[in-house]
């Protein structure tokens, strides 16, 4: 049994959590990080040297970036239409991936942070304003990269999918987008929030 280590509520053990369902690959999952700490221990920093969680065990292998896990998990259980096998298409979902990694989560785990986990006495608010500006801006980005197909790769959802719609879900449920602003991201959102594996892992609320 695949063992996936980290609490439910972060968005990177949300990502793998999801992939795993939505490829019907049994797993449990260990709480580790958070309020559940664990993650310093010298146990788990065997797993993953960085102390941060997601990690993936599966026999012999460990597996740490959530980006990598969900690649591992398609090319060791799949093939699966959420890693497309055309290599064009394939770097199509790969961008995006490496956007949400290199680009996206440079203002939205600020943003997260600060509104979520930051108490308001306490909060940058000049900050907060330019990562708002900033992560508007990109959800934009996505909106116009949306204008033209249903999905980031194409037809069919993709890992870019799944890297990228938890952040959307942190966006709309931090009510920082202004509905109708960007249709193509609502209408993309919307078709994933009612997928149920997704409703599962991500729609838990924020904390
Ligand atoms: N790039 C890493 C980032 C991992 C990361 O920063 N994880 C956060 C949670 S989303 C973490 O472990 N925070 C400390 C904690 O939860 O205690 C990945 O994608 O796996």
């Amino acid at each position: 049994m695949l063992r996936l280590l980290g609490r439910a509520s972060s968005a990177n053990v949300q990502k793998v959590a999801w992939l795993l369902d939505e490829m019907e690959i049994a797993f449990t999952r260990e709480n580790y990080g958070g309020e559940f700490g664990g993650n310093r221990s010298a146990e788990y920093l065997r797993l993953n040297p960085n102390g941060v969680v997601p990690a993936l065990v599966d026999g012999d292998a460990v597996i740490w970036e959530s980006n990598t896990i969900l690649r591992y998990l398609a090319n060791r259980y799949g093939p699966t239409p959420f890693y497309p096998e055309v290599p064009e298409v394939r770097a199509a979902c790969e961008c995006w991936m490496d956007w949400q990694l290199g680009t996206l989560n440079l203002c939205m785990t600020p943003l997260y942070i600060g509104h979520v986990r930051t108490p308001p006495d306490q909060r940058d608010e000049g900050a907060l304003e330019r990562h708002h500006a900033r992560a508007a801006s990109l959800f934009g980005i996505l909106d116009e990269a949306l204008s033209d197909r249903p999905f980031l790769a194409g037809s069919n959802p993709t890992l870019a999918e799944i890297c990228t719609a938890i952040f959307a879900y942190r966006w709309y449920e931090l009510a920082l987008d202004t509905r109708g602003v960007n249709p193509n991201l609502r209408r993309w959102f919307d078709a994933i929030a009612s997928r149920p594996k997704f409703q599962k892992h991500v729609m838990i609320g924020l904390s």
